[in-house]
């Protein structure tokens, strides 16, 4: 086993603290709550967790709008309930990775409140300020991911700032090294409390073009494609001057140089643009710049085999020495038993999934709940609190369906909080999907996770393995991994007809954890009933 570099092939547990456990039932998830549940998270058999925010914040984008970067919110706690955390996580053996977002800040941040206050302060050039058009109208034609314009006026300096989100999420200006140099700082903050690594938030947005240039017009806009959603305005520019810079690789550059100082500590770069193979190639080879890139290609609607083998193809050819995290859901994203499972709860196909995923070569960054196979929650317009929902409702409603609280029990608040309004609901139908639930059926999705972590964790032909991909349709995928001269071969059905493939090895199959719907051998061939997976050891080639 690679001990030296130990995220490579790690899997990651996102959580995000407002929706994992409430220790002190005020109705928001909080770090005392992770403590608590840290045997829980261990006993999935995870190398790490990756923490949303937690940083003091006015919680306009629930944490994602920083107002004190080295701080914790006191609705999640202090930093000593974070400390705590960090020696209960690595008493557990977990690394835990914390979620840096570094692209913006709140406007309630201090440098922001002394930014605006003159075109003369200290800080005057530490966000993206911008004169006026002479007819008083935006900058140029750059958009906000989460709609209108990228540029508020403010009234005190009588300018334009830019803000690639929400408006209260000013972008600080990447281009003033003393910019860079406090939000290295930060980072270093975060080094010093032992901290094994970060998840950076956007991290292609850092800088912009210094000459404003208008974005030009996509030429063609494919829907479903990564963050391509018709509704949003967005979808029909080509970001080439607002994001993805070329200045961002020296500055990658330098935060590798410090991360360099604090060994074993790693990043996961966020990266969402067109051109996403680009940008993660240029992001994490060399050695000297991220340690991993996070993809966004199995975060869309297509659960095509033939997207999934197209996408790490195009990967396995183009990344060189980088290296790839995978992920099938997160905190932005419909959940992947909804987005993938056609609305329909199988347990099995879930789980068909998720042996893909935990299969396939890189990281792969797991998000709280998925592990219990957790539906989508459908909520009305008048339960939404995510602003990018609220403003695109109803083509688009938001990323609150995916950030309810986790069910630990099937009881009316599903264990997560006693306050009888948590600040999003406990789902109903979550309720018997809920962990005590699964800890008592050997045959759910919840130990079907925990197993197959468990294989892998046994197998280092799946953490370090190289792949090759052998057949696929629409449902189905077979592939090779191989380590240190030997090789599995793996088979898997995530269709509800059985399947039968042929198989040109001479193969000792695995026993594969009692959760999961099991293929076999017979006549030569590999069948694979509904939803199944088949791994077998090559013993040679014919
Ligand atoms: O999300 C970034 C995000 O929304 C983009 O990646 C977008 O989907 C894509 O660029 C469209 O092309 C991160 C966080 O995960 C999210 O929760 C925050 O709201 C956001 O940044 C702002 O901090
Ligand atoms: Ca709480």
């Amino acid at each position: 086993e690679n001990k030296i570099e130990w995220w490579r092939g790690a899997v990651i547990y996102q959580i995000y603290p407002r929706s994992f456990f409430d220790a002190n039932n005020d109705g928001i998830g909080d770090l005392l709550g992770i403590t608590q549940k840290m045997d829980y998270i261990a006993s999935l058999g995870v190398d790490a967790i990756w923490l949303s925010p937690f940083f003091t914040s006015p919680m306009k984008d629930f944490g994602y709008d920083v107002s004190d970067y080295c701080d914790v919110d006191p609705i999640f706690g202090t930093l000593k309930d974070f400390d705590d955390l960090v020696a209960e996580a690595h008493k557990h053996g977990l690394k835990v990775m914390i979620d840096q977002v570094l692209n913006h800040t709140s406007d309630q941040h201090p440098w922001f409140k002394e930014s605006r206050k003159s075109h003369d302060n200290d800080k005057a050039d530490w966000y993206v300020w911008a004169d006026a058009k002479p007819d008083g109208t935006v900058p140029n034609n750059w958009l906000s991911v989460f709609g209108g314009p990228a540029w508020h006026w403010d009234s005190r300096r009588k300018q334009y700032y830019l803000h690639n989100f929400l408006d209260s999420q000013p972008d600080l200006n990447f281009h003033n090294p003393d910019v860079v140099d406090a939000i290295l700082a930060t980072v270093e903050f975060w080094l010093k409390r032992g901290v094994d690594g970060f998840r950076l938030d956007t991290a292609n947005y850092y800088y912009h073009d210094l000459e404003l240039r208008d974005n030009p017009a996509k030429e063609e806009v494919v829907e479903g494609s990564i963050g391509v959603r018709l509704d949003n305005p967005y979808a029909y520019q080509q970001h080439l001057y607002d994001k993805s810079r070329p200045e961002n690789i020296a500055f990658l550059q330098r935060l590798r140089a410090l991360l360099d100082q604090y060994p074993q500590t790693t990043t996961v770069g966020e990266v969402g643009c067109d051109f996403s193979l680009k940008t993660m190639a240029a992001y994490t080879q060399g050695h000297d710049k991220l340690h991993m890139c996070y993809s966004f290609d199995l975060l869309t609607h297509d659960s095509s085999m033939e997207h999934i083998r197209h996408t790490m193809e195009t990967i396995e050819a183009g990344l060189g020495d980088g290296w790839p995290c995978w992920s099938i859901g997160n905190h932005d994203v419909e959940r992947v038993a909804t987005r993938w499972g056609k609305n329909k709860h199988m347990p099995n196909q879930s789980k068909a999934y998720m042996a893909m995923l935990l299969s396939l070569r890189g990281s792969v960054c797991l998000y709280q709940g998925e592990e219990l196979g957790l539906p989508e929650a459908e909520l009305s317009y008048e339960q939404l609190v995510d602003p990018y929902g609220i403003n695109f409702w109803p083509e688009f409603k938001g990323r609150d369906g995916c950030r309810t609280p986790m069910p630990w029990s099937n009881t009316s608040l599903g264990g997560f909080t006693t306050n009888p309004t948590p600040w999003l609901p406990v789902m109903e139908d979550h309720l018997p999907l809920a962990v005590e639930e699964q800890e008592g059926t050997r045959s759910s999705i919840l130990y079907a996770y925990r197993d197959f972590l468990h294989l892998r964790r046994s197998h280092p032909e799946l953490i370090h393995g190289d792949i090759e991909f052998l057949y696929h349709d629409v449902s189905t995928l077979t592939f090779l991994r191989s380590y240190n001269g030997k090789s599995l071969y793996i088979a898997i059905n995530t269709a509800e007809q059985s399947k039968i493939v042929s198989c040109h090895f001479s193969l000792t199959p695995l026993v594969l954890p009692e959760a999961i719907p099991a293929g076999y051998i017979e006549n030569g061939q590999i069948v694979l009933p509904a939803f199944s997976v088949f791994i077998g050891c090559v013993i040679d080639t014919e």
